[in-house]
């Protein structure tokens, strides 16, 4: 459906070289190679362009919660309002043909989507397995946290619990054990890397045993295995090893729910906290509060949740006309159509496709009801909220679909959904948090005023 330009092409055909040398760089040695130049293109950009305009401020950004305002640098990704996410230019079919799948699977995994996104650079098939290995050697959880969590109300909501988990964990900062000896400014990127692989390393044993408290008490989570990709172990400690298409649908999802530009609420959140100075988990443990609002990543709970009522409303065999009159009613009620509208998008979500398409392939989800009940209601939605006429973009977004393949598969409980969609955004929040660190951004600061102040701006 996308079409790969020109310089995406030349980018995929050096990949594929970059493939058939099978390199074993670490990402700490690309990302050497890399820093350097980026770093000389800021400066330029500073120095040569500092005053080129790229948009006005006008007053519905200040009061429109800065919609379109092009006011953020963010290097992993680019949100394009038609074509929908590009990460460093590649979009997500562009993925699925050079990144690295698990041994003996076809989907994106974590860890090579983290490479591309730190480094713009597709990693070899060694390299992604030395990654997957360093992951998997650093995963346990210290015991504290673990008392931590089993000591936290069942009834908590797990987001809540995942992002005190992850704020615990900076216990363990390396960034800010450092940041106290006085290390130099330039020395910020190298522990910011080595906090934010820690991180990531221990995310599925934090996320999986708050699943396991919340939803299975007492079962025995399974050890950490070595010879696993990240979303491969997450998958074994949640108890769902043995399944490998949801193992797989994991893997991709995670994958592409990595990053999605700057601007939404949990990666500017924490790009916000990170400017600071404040650690890596601090500044991601702020983003999963943000992420867990219902207007952003909680909305995968909701969707489900308003599927399954339509479900239970309309019994099985529900036509277009009893979704179309369903729909009616959740807008007049004065609510929103969860899963659909996007801040930036103006298309369906590429996301939200490539999550359908994990469906066409696999006959017995096609044959689910709720797929189906997915499916059907995005074929009427998009009309009725055109009709409704207040939402600017009437077209799914990635939510719309990614919580009924998880309830197909057995993982059933709503509440823990936007916590998978957490364990995913650390890829990009993380790639950023670095990248502030090696281009030496400062303290985001922007100005607000108040509507007098606006009115005086105005009449001057
Ligand atoms: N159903 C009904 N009304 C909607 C709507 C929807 N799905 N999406 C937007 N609108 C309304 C919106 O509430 C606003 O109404 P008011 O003027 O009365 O305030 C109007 O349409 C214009 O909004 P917009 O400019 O089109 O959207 P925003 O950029 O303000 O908001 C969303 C974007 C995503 C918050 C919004 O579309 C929404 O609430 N969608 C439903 C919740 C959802 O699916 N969120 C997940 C977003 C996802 F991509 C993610 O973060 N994971």
């Amino acid at each position: 459906m996308f079409k790969s330009s020109a310089s995406t092409t030349r980018y995929l055909s050096r990949g594929f070289a970059q493939r058939r040398l099978a390199s074993t760089k670490t990402v700490r040695d690309v990302l050497e190679e890399v820093i350097p130049k980026k770093q000389l293109q800021l400066k330029q950009l500073k120095t040569e362009h500092g005053q080129a305009v790229l948009g006005d401020v006008k007053v519905e950004h200040v009061v429109g919660g800065m919609r379109g305002l092009k006011a953020m640098l963010w290097e992993a990704s680019v949100l394009d309002p038609n074509e929908g996410i590009r990460f460093h230019g590649m979009t997500i079919q562009d993925c699925q043909k050079v990144l690295p799948a698990a041994p003996g699977g076809k989907e994106i995994i974590a860890e090579s989507m983290f490479w591309l996104l730190l480094t713009g650079k597709v990693p070899t098939e060694a390299e992604t397995r030395q990654l997957s290995r360093e992951l998997a050697e650093k995963g346990e959880l210290p015991e504290y946290i673990e008392k931590l969590i089993d000591s936290l109300p069942t009834t908590l909501h797990p987001m809540t619990q995942l992002g005190m988990g992850v704020a615990a964990l900076n216990h363990e900062s390396k960034f800010q054990a450092a940041y106290e000896q006085g290390i130099k400014k330039s020395e910020y990127w190298t522990y910011a890397l080595e906090d934010s692989i820690n991180l990531l390393a221990r995310l599925p044993a934090l996320a999986a045993r708050i699943y396991r408290n919340i939803y299975n008490p007492g079962k025995p989570i399974p050890k950490i295995n070595k010879d696993l990709d990240l979303v491969g172990n997450y998958a074994n400690m949640l108890g769902f090893g043995d399944n490998y298409d949801l193992t797989e649908y994991l893997r991709l999802y995670i994958a592409i729910h990595g990053d999605h530009e700057g601007g939404n609420a949990s990666a500017h959140t924490s790009h916000l906290v990170g400017s600071t100075l404040a650690d890596p988990y601090l500044s991601y443990a702020a983003g999963l509060y943000a992420l867990a609002g219902p207007l952003h990543g909680l909305a995968n709970q909701e969707v489900l949740r308003w599927q399954m009522s339509m479900q239970k409303e309309l019994g099985d065999n529900i036509s277009h006309d009893h979704i179309r009159e369903y729909l009616w009613r959740t807008l007049k009620s004065g609510q929103v159509v969860p899963g659909y509208g996007h801040g930036v998008l103006r298309n369906p979500d590429p996301r939200f496709m490539a999550l359908q398409e994990f469906c066409e392939t696999r006959p017995e989800l096609l044959a689910d009801p709720i797929v189906q009940l997915v499916k059907k209601t995005y074929e009427v939605a998009p009309a009725v909220l055109k009709e409704h006429g207040k939402t600017k973009n009437p077209y799914p977004n990635v939510d719309a679909a990614s919580g009924c393949v998880l309830y197909h598969y057995g993982l059933t409980q709503f509440k823990y959904y936007t916590v998978i969609f957490g364990v995913s955004r650390a890829l990009g929040c993380l790639t950023q948090y670095v990248w502030a660190k090696a281009l030496g951004l400062p303290i985001e600061r922007p100005k607000s005023l108040s509507m007098d102040a606006i009115e005086k701006l105005i009449k001057q």
